[in-house]
């Protein structure tokens, strides 16, 4: 009895006076633990590591291998280890410096492609490089060599490691992943554990030479590579690896032409995701940057960086990353052409997103949340751990900027703070010469979702996006549906 007295008397000095405990408990706690009012997460939301790799946005894709001397684009395996034959030092310095002129922040290289022949002297097979009696083979070391130019020039690194193997005589064996795949995998994160992503291919289970024994092997992707025992390995070693594709934490948004879907959610499969999935699953679309395979092919040409400008767009732009794919040579370089495209792309990039005209303007919000950290200033002060958000309940809202002096505009950027998860379904550009008369832009184009990153051109034509564009005194953001209140954290305008 005395001991529930005390008791009692405590519960009266922790709760504030009048407060009953069983009726007001649960409330009391709450409106401590928030004082911020912050917003609670709509779920799905990234985890950290896949929030690091989606900031990567724009990087490169190296095929290069035995494919490179043989004009295959899938190697079957049989190829004798002398058919690689560079004719000079592979130089992935050279790829990725060319990579980051044009605004790439990262590269993964292609170290076993389906054939099997790996880049690097493996313990796991003789089906290697170093094994050729070309002395610049003798020199290669794929994994390496990239991961020190990478950290040299401060991009990010990962390797592509193809799952399906045409040269080992275990695949289709339970061998074959612990004692071939498994350890590859785990040899290249020897190569530095500050990876962002393994790349691993579905392309899988059919016909090879198979250590001579031929046929078909068919396997089920979905168990086979015992890919939660990979995940957990690699992530104990390489903390901020994403495993794409097989891996399960980034999905392909499937074209392999440098577009994804207008409407792009990061969950869900396929272009466009799907608003109501479990999982964050956000978009990766590869590309080729040349005119014929992923693997280099003498007579190929290399896009125009108009192209490559629009695949960006079509990519980077709505909500996915961008890898862009350019096959080294013979001598294991990027060629001229390459070097050209890559220079002018980097222009492009910096000349059309270089001013960002937001901040010299007035911004004004329809409305914003209580608590005080939420106002529209937290849009244009350069900081993506700020942002704008509504009061619970608020699907929709509108953000008008206005310039003392007309702007020349042509490109809106808007990013959502998704680390609370993606919640925009629609939203409206407008802008206005008089401050009066309001004019949808864009309307040709589905302004749905923003996710990470969207880029509207106002004209609506991401082909010839950069013309003489709208000479605007205002411009306004209408967010007309989200699936909770829109917490958005810059809005850009170009
Ligand atoms: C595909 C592979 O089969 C191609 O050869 C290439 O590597 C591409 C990026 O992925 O599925």
């Amino acid at each position: 009895m005395k001991r529930f007295l005390r008791r009692a008397v405590m519960a009266s000095l922790v709760l504030p006076l009048g407060l009953s405990a069983q009726t007001d408990f649960a409330i009391v706690p709450q409106t401590l633990s928030n004082p911020q009012n912050e917003p609670r997460e709509v779920f799905p939301v990234p985890s950290e590591r896949q929030m690091k790799w989606q900031e990567t946005e724009f990087y490169a894709f190296f095929h290069y291998g035995m494919n490179t001397y043989t004009g295959l684009e899938w190697g079957n395996g049989d190829e004798n280890v002398n058919r690689f034959a560079p004719t000079a030092k592979p130089d992935p310095m050279q790829w990725l410096r060319l990579c980051k002129v044009a605004g790439m922040k990262g590269g993964i290289a292609v170290v076993k492609h389906h054939d099997g022949f790996c880049l690097w002297p493996t313990a796991t097979t003789d089906h290697h490089c170093q094994n050729s009696s070309n002395a610049y083979a003798k020199q290669t070391n794929i994994p390496r060599d990239f991961a020190d130019a990478a950290r040299a020039l401060g991009m990010k690194y990962g390797f592509y490691v193809s799952p399906w193997d045409r040269n080992s005589a275990y695949y289709g064996t339970d061998k074959y992943v612990t004692d071939v795949f498994l350890r590859q995998c785990f040899e290249l994160s020897q190569y530095g554990t500050d990876q962002f992503e393994m790349w691993f291919d579905g392309a899988n289970g059919g016909t090879g030479y198979y250590g001579g024994s031929g046929g078909t092997r068919s396997i089920d992707a979905s168990y086979y590579y015992d890919i939660p025992n990979l995940r957990d390995s690699v992530h104990r070693v390489c903390p901020d690896i994403i495993l794409w594709g097989v891996g399960g934490e980034a999905r392909w948004c499937g074209t392999e032409s440098g577009y994804t879907n207008e409407t792009t959610w990061s969950m869900g499969t396929g272009l466009s995701g799907d608003e109501n999935a479990w999982q964050w699953f956000p978009s990766e679309s590869d590309a080729k940057a040349t005119s014929d395979g992923w693997f280099y092919h003498d007579g190929e040409s290399t896009k125009d960086s108009e192209t490559l400008f629009k695949m960006y767009l079509e990519t980077v732009g709505r909500n996915a990353t961008l890898i862009l794919n350019f096959p080294p040579n013979k001598a294991g370089r990027l060629t001229d052409a390459d070097s050209v495209q890559l220079y002018a792309l980097g222009n492009k990039l910096r000349t059309r997103f270089g001013t960002d005209l937001a901040p010299l303007a007035n911004i004004r919000a329809s409305q914003t949340r209580s608590g005080g950290a939420y106002s529209a200033a937290n849009l244009i002060d350069g900081d993506k751990n700020t942002y704008w958000a509504t009061d619970d309940g608020q699907t929709a809202g509108a953000i008008t900027l206005t310039w003392s002096e007309p702007q020349t505009v042509r490109y809106v950027m808007l990013q959502e703070y998704i680390r609370k998860g993606q919640r925009v379904k629609g939203f409206i550009i407008e802008t206005t010469e008089d401050g009066t008369t309001w004019t949808q832009r864009a309307s040709n184009i589905q302004t749905t979702t923003i996710g990470y990153k969207r880029i509207i051109p106002l004209n609506g034509n991401t082909s010839a996006s950069y013309d003489a564009g709208f000479k605007v005194r205002g411009l306004r953001v209408r967010i007309t549906d989200s699936r909770a209140c829109p917490l958005l954290h810059t809005l850009s305008v170009f």
